[in-house]
């Protein structure tokens, strides 16, 4: 599955990094991509890992989804 999750928060690098960081460790995800300049995060995804866990992990990482 691909998802694309709109997320207000993200300044420069290193929210970046965060980001793929913690949707990375969701078991499930293939890729994660994020776009600072358009504050989109792109998710390739399949089972166990759901819309909502990505989600999860964005507002753990700090971030707001939109
Ligand atoms: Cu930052």
């Amino acid at each position: 599955m691909k998802e694309t999750f709109q997320v207000s928060g993200m300044s420069c690098q290193h929210c970046v990094d965060k980001i793929e960081k913690f949707i990375g460790e969701i078991e499930g995800v293939q890729l994660v991509d994020v776009d600072l300049s358009k504050k989109i995060v792109n998710v390739e995804f399949e089972a166990p890992a759901t819309q909502k866990s990505i989600s999860d992990a964005i507002l753990d990482a700090g971030y707001e989804v939109d």
